[in-house]
């Protein structure tokens, strides 16, 4: 029999604070990486994003009203320290101060996320994730965060996507396009962001008692492309080294036992000095976030696959790695335009999968689908596509609860129109509609979709179907 969603599920929606705000130079904030970007010229920057920093009243007003319990955003570390580390600027605190307090005018749970792929620009100069200071200028990110807003707010991530920016390097956290770095850098860097991670989830229990923290991972099951054998152990190589081996050190304290002898074998693993292992043992998250957006479907290695993934143009296109595993199409998928693979009950093959591994709480933190609105004439938006999208994640989230997985709540991809993260202001994911286009801000005006109604709907019904 269908279960329905438990009382306090945290119906939410989510946003990233360098894809919303804007205002990238104001109230003392300094460069991230992301601002020092070579911006590519045929796509919105974000600089003014959909100016969240200025209109976050009426934004969380229009939350309230869609009936959200929860709001899933992230704090610009360069807002509060502006240096990364060192003197705490007293706007920044002061704006998420605000904004916390105006959700909970509206009980509306804030969900923080400490670190958003924006990392301070003068770190980044000093050697970023691959020198070790990094880890102390987090934690001590950390403590003022949880000095200062960990009575208010109950929900913590840690990192959004480490498996993201480790496996992409050249996609998120590179500045100017340089040349990627080696395998080796990056799990070294991997090893420096696990430490920070571990120390501050250890802090925060002793901070923040009653609080939840956990890591944010884009987790996505991988199917075999065929039942041969070696298509199967291909899948298994790739579901490990792209999501299991990120979420085991975390929970299990340690890397994933496949994964640390694919890195020694390849003279990639990270240098681990003495005290790492119990740093990493010492700390336990409350909670798996996880942002799913498809699954991949996997052959053995030919022999002739080159890198890791990446996207071509508007494209988001994968290739393999020699010996380990090799893309494949799969004929019982669709795609989104951008070719992003929908597939609603990957989604519950891949909660039940995490859900078994770590028998921890699931929060979803981010889930949707990217597509270029239209505004009509009378200001309506029929994004009839985004409802059919949700809706079948969570008929599928319903099914995995019936078959015993534990669900915290469902943060959708996104609360309002955000700056993608390569496709600009064209490809949008909110159930808000801002009125701007790539280039022309316009007065950045907000309507609601067909999808905000539809969602509202859900929320008041606590997902019934
Ligand atoms: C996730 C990121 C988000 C968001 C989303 C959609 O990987 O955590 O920041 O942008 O993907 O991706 P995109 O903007 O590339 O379509």
């Amino acid at each position: 029999e269908l279960k329905q969603f438990p009382e306090k599920f945290l119906w939410g929606a989510s946003t990233s604070a360098y894809q919303v705000e804007g205002a990238v130079a104001e109230d003392g904030k300094s460069p991230s990486i992301i601002d020092m970007y070579e911006h590519p010229k045929d796509v919105a920057d974000f600089s003014v994003a959909s100016d969240h920093y200025h209109r976050y009243r009426e934004d969380i007003a229009m939350f309230a009203e869609m009936g959200l319990k929860a709001y899933r955003f992230s704090i610009a570390w360069t807002r509060i320290l502006p240096g990364g580390t060192g003197e705490v600027n007293a706007k920044g605190l002061e704006f998420y101060g605000n904004l916390i307090r105006e959700c909970r005018k509206y009980e509306i749970e804030p969900v923080v996320t400490m670190y958003h792929f924006d990392l301070p620009y003068c770190l980044e100069e000093k050697g970023g994730w691959l020198n070790r200071d990094t880890i102390d200028a987090f934690v001590n990110y950390a403590k003022v965060l949880f000095k200062h807003f960990g009575g208010e707010v109950k929900y913590w991530l840690t990192i959004n996507e480490q498996n993201t920016m480790i496996l992409h390097p050249g996609a998120i956290g590179l500045p100017n396009g340089g040349e990627l770095p080696s395998k080796k850098v990056m799990y070294q860097q991997n090893h420096h962001m696990m430490l920070a991670q571990a120390e501050v989830m250890k802090l925060f229990h002793q901070m923040v008692p009653g609080g939840m923290i956990g890591p944010a991972l884009n987790l996505t099951a991988m199917y075999p492309a065929t039942c041969r054998p070696e298509d199967a152990i291909a899948a298994h190589n790739w579901e490990v080294l792209r999501c299991w081996n990120f979420a085991d050190v975390p929970v299990y304290g340690w890397y994933h036992p496949l994964a640390w002898e694919y890195m020694k074998d390849r003279k990639i693993a990270p240098e681990v000095t003495n005290g790492d292992r119990e740093i990493l043992k010492n700390a336990k998250p409350d909670f798996i976030a996880m942002n799913y957006y498809s699954t991949a479907t996997i052959a053995a290695s030919r022999g002739d696959a080159s890198d890791v993934a990446a996207r071509a143009g508007d494209q988001q296109i994968m290739l393999g790695e020699q010996g380990v595993y090799r893309p494949a199409e799969n004929e019982y998928v669709g795609k989104t335009q951008y070719g992003w693979v929908v597939d609603p009950v990957g989604f519950r093959y891949t909660l039940r999968k995490t859900y078994e591994r770590y028998r921890l709480p699931i929060l979803i933190t981010e889930n949707g689908i990217g597509a270029p609105d239209t505004l009509e004439e009378d200001g309506s938006i029929h994004d009839a596509y985004r409802i059919d999208f949700i809706r079948e994640h969570l008929h599928q989230m319903k099914l995995a609860i019936t078959d015993g997985v534990d669900m915290l709540g469902y943060c959708p991809w996104a609360a309002i129109d955000v700056v993608s993260t390569h496709q600009g202001y064209r490809k949008r994911y909110g159930f808000i509609y801002v009125d701007r286009d790539e280039f022309e801000l316009k007065e950045l005006k907000r309507y609601r979709k067909d999808s905000f109604y539809w969602y509202q709907n859900v929320i008041r019904e606590n997902g019934k179907s």
